[in-house]
């Protein structure tokens, strides 16, 4: 069935850790072994063993537009004919700022890095010394990438200093990130009252995705934004993976928000490596050369990485896109909860728009400690058994799944098909 990949999974374990060079694509969240893609196009990934997949993964959400779009290829083919990078300026990447900047009122200034960990990483350096305090909040179950002070977990007891949540992670500089639960305001109310006037930053996913997807809570985003307003804490919001992906504007505009800072990535890559951060003249021109807060990169604004993320947003402005991600997403949803209860699964599932998980827990799920109760091992045999049957959800009950402008209303139909057969698999 997946011959090839099992030989190369051999061959790639004795190269690189864990056979991978990101974590999560090995499976480890759903037992077996990984599979590897030779091919995408458009809805559907092929593996090296030609197996077929409508996939859902979409490269973990930059993929919104489905693989290989013909126009975004011929992007960055027609870029790289004029060679792959300089190392200076380009008009592309000015013309992807101003984008940017259109697109988010709250961004005046952004600049563009090369990865998602990179643009937060950027982000609280600008905002520690925007501020001159050290301490910043985060929220549980919320990724930011693997920069050091964001791989922290909560301490004991919340709303108390953190713990490094990796090996390598200097205490003394977890200790200066506090972890609270997200959709919890009498915890946000408490941290801002423990660590008055002292918070840099506070970075948050607007829609959390890396718990599974976690949808804000009525009034939890505008007391955040009462208080870090309040006590000078500069607002981060994290949109690498809900920019441009559940609202062109992002979730600053889908719940009309005005964030200090935000930080992009995924979609405005194309698929190509592209990060961003940005903010107010004010606070952005603290970043070198304009001020004195370093951050650099090699392949910063790349003008293969740049073209086909501009392709990609001019595609997402044709009329009418984000109204077919959220039919398809509200088929797919109501498609899975009737499939679910006709095979007496308990699931839930959490979306907004185009990007969801289904849990397998019969309770919504408000927060990471309500995500760590679900079933992740119910949540494995039915990932293997959907990869089983032509559909590939991405492998872990702690991601969002995402689905692109490539989907058909069949290719929901078909997964709603596979799913049936999947939950009643597992009923067996
Ligand atoms: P990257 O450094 O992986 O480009 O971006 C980090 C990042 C930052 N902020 C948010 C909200 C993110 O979701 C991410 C990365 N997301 C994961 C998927 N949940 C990337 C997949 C992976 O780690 O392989």
């Amino acid at each position: 069935m997946r011959e090839k990949s099992k030989k190369l999974y051999e061959r790639a374990v004795k190269l690189m850790p864990g056979g991978v060079n990101s974590p999560v694509r090995a499976f480890r969240g759903v037992g077996g072994e990984p599979v590897f893609m030779a091919r995408g196009s458009g809805a559907r990934l092929t593996d090296v063993d030609g197996n077929e997949y409508l996939d859902y993964v979409m490269s973990w959400g930059p993929l919104i537009l489905g693989h290989a779009r013909p126009a975004v290829v011929e992007a960055i083919a027609r870029a790289a004919e004029k060679g792959t990078s300089f190392g200076a300026s380009t008009e592309a990447e000015v013309e992807l700022a101003a984008e940017i900047c259109r697109a988010y009122p709250s961004i005046e200034r952004v600049r563009l890095v090369n990865s998602g960990t990179e643009a937060t990483m950027s982000a609280l350096r600008v905002a520690r010394a925007w501020t001159g305090r050290e301490k910043i909040l985060k929220f549980e179950g919320c990724y930011h990438g693997h920069a050091d002070s964001l791989l922290v977990k909560a301490g004991s007891g919340v709303a108390t200093l953190g713990l490094p949540d990796s090996p390598g992670v200097p205490r003394a500089l977890a200790e200066l990130t506090v972890t609270i639960p997200f959709n919890d305001l009498k915890t946000l109310q408490e941290t801002f009252r423990l660590h008055r006037k002292q918070l840099a930053a506070a970075i948050v996913e607007p829609v959390v995705g890396n718990s599974g997807c976690i949808p804000p809570q009525a009034g939890f985003l505008d007391r955040l934004r009462e208080l870090t307003a309040e006590q000078g804490t500069v607002l981060i919001f994290d949109e690498v993976m809900t920019g441009f992906r559940v609202a062109y504007g992002g979730a600053q505009e889908r719940y009309r928000f005005r964030p200090d800072m935000t930080t992009l990535g995924k979609i405005i890559g194309g698929g190509l490596p592209v990060g961003a951060y940005g903010g107010s003249a004010k606070l952005m021109d603290q970043v070198a050369p304009a001020g004195p807060v370093y951050q650099a990169g090699t392949l910063s604004g790349n003008p293969l990485a740049v073209a086909a993320g501009l392709m990609t947003l001019e595609l997402l402005r044709q009329s009418g896109t984000y109204e077919k991600l959220e039919a398809l997403g509200a088929r797919l949803e109501a498609g899975l909860v009737e499939a679910a209860r006709a095979a007496s699964a308990p699931i839930t599932i959490s979306r907004v728009g185009s990007m969801f998980t289904l849990f397998f827990s019969a309770k919504p799920v408000t927060d990471y400690a309500a995500a760590k109760r679900a079933d992740a091992t119910r949540f494995g045999k039915f990932f293997r058994a959907l990869l089983d049957r032509g559909v590939y959800f991405p492998p872990s009950q702690f991601e969002a799944a995402f689905i692109s402008t490539a989907h058909t209303e069949a290719d929901i139909e078909q997964t709603i098909r596979a799913a049936a057969e999947a939950f009643r698999h597992l009923a067996d």
